[in-house]
């Protein structure tokens, strides 16, 4: 119940109710909300109340608004625990989502200056350069470009790049995939983006750029991805030096 004289906020207590209700599975994605107008009605709050608990729900990903419709709780957004170098499949299968992708591009190209220099190899070496798009539950999460060497990494079919890419090195190839540096930046979904994600264009997405390593050192991948900001998010383990 909403507590009038408590020292949380009104719009507070909304907030958190609305969260609880989430997060036990009362509302589910796609569910409506009560109107601005029904909300205030039921808690004998004032509209600017109930609008100042929406705006932020709205802002944290928790619902959105469609004029003339109303308001809806959003989807889930998929947790990536960083630093667990884990592959796009193990992440989603991790979650009960079945992982999938369509490809777009698949081709050996002549290695650019900046990949020849990122992969150590020489400049025009052969490289795979891969798109996809990356499914969960048939649903886009991700545009990815992966580029790798073509002398290191042999046999690479659309077949097997149409799976798992790590599972396809570590159990047939045997590789020892290690680690990765890893650099996340926010933008905007351009039209193209947008029409491969099913999302607007001016979207929020995540740009991310990761160079992974095999255990001895060999750089193995240098992969760009541009992820849906409303679908995933991020958690970093920080341990404080002592
Ligand atoms: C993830 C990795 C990507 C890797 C791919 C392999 C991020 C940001 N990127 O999407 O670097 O190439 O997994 O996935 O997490 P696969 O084994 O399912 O092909």
């Amino acid at each position: 119940m909403i507590k009038k004289n408590s020292p949380i906020p009104i719009y507070y207590q909304i907030v958190e109710r609305i969260q609880k209700q989430i997060a036990n599975g009362d509302l589910q994605p796609g569910d409506a909300l009560p109107s601005e107008r029904e909300f205030a009605e039921k808690y004998h709050i004032s509209r600017m109340t109930v609008r100042q608990a929406l705006t932020q729900l709205e802002n944290d990903g928790y619902i959105y608004r469609i004029r003339g419709k109303g308001t809806f709780i959003s989807e889930h957004k998929i947790e990536q625990t960083l630093p667990g170098l884990t592959s796009f499949t193990e992440d989603m299968t991790a979650r009960g989502l079945k992982p999938g992708s369509h490809l777009l591009h698949f081709e050996i190209i002549p290695a650019t200056e900046q990949i020849a220099k990122m992969l150590r190899i020489s400049e025009y070496g052969p490289v795979y350069e891969i798109k996809r798009i990356r499914l969960a539950d048939h649903v886009p999460m991700a545009l990815e470009t992966n580029y790798i060497s073509a002398n290191l990494i042999k046999g690479f079919t659309e077949d097997i790049v149409n799976q798992s890419i790590y599972a396809y090195m570590e159990e047939q190839l045997g590789l020892k995939i290690e680690h990765a540096t890893q650099t996340i930046e926010s933008s905007v979904a351009n039209e193209t983006e947008a029409k491969m994600l099913e999302i607007k264009p001016g979207a929020p997405i995540m740009l991310i750029q990761r160079n992974t390593f095999l255990q001895d050192g060999t750089p193995v991948e240098l992969v760009k991805s541009t992820y849906r900001a409303d679908r995933y998010k991020f958690a970093i383990q920080l341990r404080r030096k002592n």
